[in-house]
């Protein structure tokens, strides 16, 4: 069973989740449209992925006796100034979900809640991995530069990121 308390910090962490992975997308389709096809599969992967993470948190909530709930939201901003703005803007929201996870975490050990506490160690190891990727990609992008063949190579690069990364099914 799980408390009210910790049952609505989930349920407003699976409205950010599923924000994520709408603001991921509205990239990718900008990525897509301004000529960074390597972004774009990247942040299709990223905003599939989000999605894992909200399904993750609906069902550990239904789980244990609570009910997991869709909330409305903002629409995604549709434009950015350049790639290096549009990851810049991945890492500004990757450290707000960071903060957010590590509400959810205090909300749950204030409520004795030592299994939802466990369960959110996932997600806060998953944090560190998600902004050390986007502080890479940064980092390559102030090392090549933002001229054109700079942001070519680091489109390829993407290219090969999302190609290589596998978005796991949930568990059963
Ligand atoms: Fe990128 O984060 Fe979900 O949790």
């Amino acid at each position: 069973m799980i408390s009210k308390k910790v049952e609505e910090a989930i349920n407003v962490q699976i409205m950010k989740e599923e924000h994520s992975s709408r603001i991921y997308m509205a990239m990718a389709s900008w990525c897509e449209t301004n000529g960074y096809r390597g972004a774009a599969d990247f942040l299709y992967k990223q905003s599939d992925e989000e999605r894992m993470h909200m399904l993750k948190f609906i069902k550990f909530v239904n789980d244990r006796d609570g009910y997991a709930v869709l909330s409305p939201m903002e629409t995604p901003p549709a434009q950015y100034k350049s790639l290096r703005d549009v990851f810049n803007h991945v890492l500004s929201h990757e450290e707000f979900i960071t903060a957010s996870i590590n509400q959810v975490y205090e909300v749950s050990l204030k409520e004795k809640d030592y299994t939802t506490g466990n369960f959110m160690q996932w997600f806060i190891n998953e944090q560190i991995e998600e902004e050390s990727t986007v502080h890479g990609i940064l980092d390559q992008m102030k090392l090549l530069g933002d001229d054109k063949a700079g942001m070519f190579h680091i489109d390829k690069e993407l290219g090969a990121m999302a190609a290589a990364k596998v978005v796991a099914p949930l568990a059963e």
